[in-house]
């Protein structure tokens, strides 16, 4: 088999550039290790920025989303039993859209089957080879024979875990990683939210967030300790320990029900610098991991497809400009997001080490968030996602 560009790994970032480089002329295989089931049962991200929106757009993937997406205006904060609202709307004219991962993935794989592209799942012992000559291809292994993609380019959208970053020398490969004490323990049930607008809470319990997936579907956050595990929480028992970490007056609008899912999420940050070795790119979570609390995580990937897509096109246009750029200008962008990401999990979670003073430093930082239009606008536009070019 031979295309243009091999991506490996079905998740959003892969998909997404599949469908970016497909609107752009550009021939392209996905080769994913899951089945499409399995790629769909992972309950993950629910905010999307307006430059995911976009991209969503850009590639012809939007009409569910524009139709069924929640755009919120504004989200909270609060601490204890004082809740500040963050308006994104006034604070800087945009807003986001909660859309959930699960369904971002589920109509970009249905674009993807309507447009008869080739996706391989269920791919065993997929390798990136010749990335760093003239040749690159994918061999992987399926139903017992060994499979062969040869491609102009490998994109390596096979996030944390995966086979690209991988493979290649340590010595080409500088890392940074920070990794939090504690981890986020989710539940997702069919009962209406708790509050129009997502809630993000300090309490002295721990952190919380208050989310959703529509106005019938919620999906709430508790900081557990790492060594935790979602069998040990009874749904009763994650309900009244949400209801004790949420203010008072949004515990009281609080709907229990059975929960659909459930799971215990490790918080992390990690950067791998370059994003591109020769033929070979790295994008999205494979490339950077940001804890949860900013919501950036697949926003990131999203952008980095919308730089290496153009990137990409360019080449087969007769530039290397894009893809000689991508690496720098996609960093650029994810170290903006890292020092957000880290710095609102820095203000609103329990940290074992930090003791009373930094419990101090903390509330310090949401006393001056409350009186001050620059911090809140500084808080809202990173939330609402900084430019492409950024
Ligand atoms: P993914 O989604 O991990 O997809 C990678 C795909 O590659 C496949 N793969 C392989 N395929 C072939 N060969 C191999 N050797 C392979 N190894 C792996 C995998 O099976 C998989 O299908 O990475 P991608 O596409 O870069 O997307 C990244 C996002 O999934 C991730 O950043 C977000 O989910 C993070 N995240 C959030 N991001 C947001 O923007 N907003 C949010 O509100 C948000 N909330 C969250 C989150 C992540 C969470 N968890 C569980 C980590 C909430 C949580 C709880
Ligand atoms: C979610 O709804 O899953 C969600 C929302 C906001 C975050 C993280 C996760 O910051």
């Amino acid at each position: 088999m031979r295309t243009q560009v091999a991506i490996v790994g079905a998740g959003p970032a892969g998909l997404l550039l599949g469908a970016l480089l497909h609107r752009a002329g550009v021939a392209n295989v996905i080769v994913e290790q899951r089945s499409a089931d399995y790629v769909l049962g992972r309950i993950r991200a629910g905010v999307l920025e307006q430059v995911t929106v976009d991209l969503l757009h850009e590639a012809g993937v939007a009409s569910r989303l524009q139709a069924e997406g929640l755009p919120h205006d504004g989200f909270e904060l609060s601490f204890g039993a004082e809740r500040l609202r963050i308006d994104l709307r006034a604070l800087t004219g945009r807003r986001v859209t909660v859309y959930g991962q699960t369904e971002v993935t589920r109509d970009l794989m249905a674009h993807r089957a309507a447009a008869g592209l080739a996706t391989v799942y269920e791919a065993e012992q997929v390798q990136p080879q010749g990335w760093d000559g003239d040749r690159p291809r994918l061999t992987w292994r399926q139903g017992g024979a060994e499979q062969r993609l040869d491609a102009d380019f490998i994109a390596g959208c096979d996030g944390f875990h995966g086979v690209c970053r991988a493979t290649l020398p340590a010595a080409a490969l500088r890392t940074f990683e920070k990794v939090y004490p504690f981890g986020w323990l989710g539940v997702l049930a069919d009962t209406p939210p708790v509050n129009h607008e997502l809630i993000y809470g300090r309490s002295e319990r721990g952190f919380t967030l208050a989310s959703m997936r529509s106005a019938t579907r919620s999906r709430y956050y508790l900081q557990c300790p790492l060594d935790d595990r979602p069998e040990a929480w009874s749904d009763e028992a994650f309900w009244a320990e949400l209801a004790r970490r949420l203010p008072p007056d949004a515990a009281a609008q609080l709907v229990t029900g059975a929960s659909i899912e459930k799971s215990i999420a490790p918080l992390r940050s990690f950067v791998a610098e370059p994003m591109r070795f020769g033929r070979l790119f790295l994008a999205g979570d494979a490339a950077h991991i940001v804890p949860p609390t900013g919501a950036k995580g697949l926003n990131l990937a999203a952008a980095d497809v919308g730089l290496l897509a153009r990137a990409l096109a360019e080449h087969y246009g007769g530039s290397d400009a894009g893809i000689d750029h991508y690496s720098a200008r996609a960093l650029a962008r994810v170290w903006k997001a890292e020092r957000f990401s880290w710095w609102f999990t820095s203000l609103m979670h329990r940290f074992p080490d930090t003791g009373e003073f930094g419990a101090r430093l903390q509330r310090a930082e949401f006393d001056y968030l409350c009186g001050s239009t620059a911090a809140q606008t500084a808080l809202a536009e990173n939330y609402v996602g900084l430019p492409l070019g950024a």
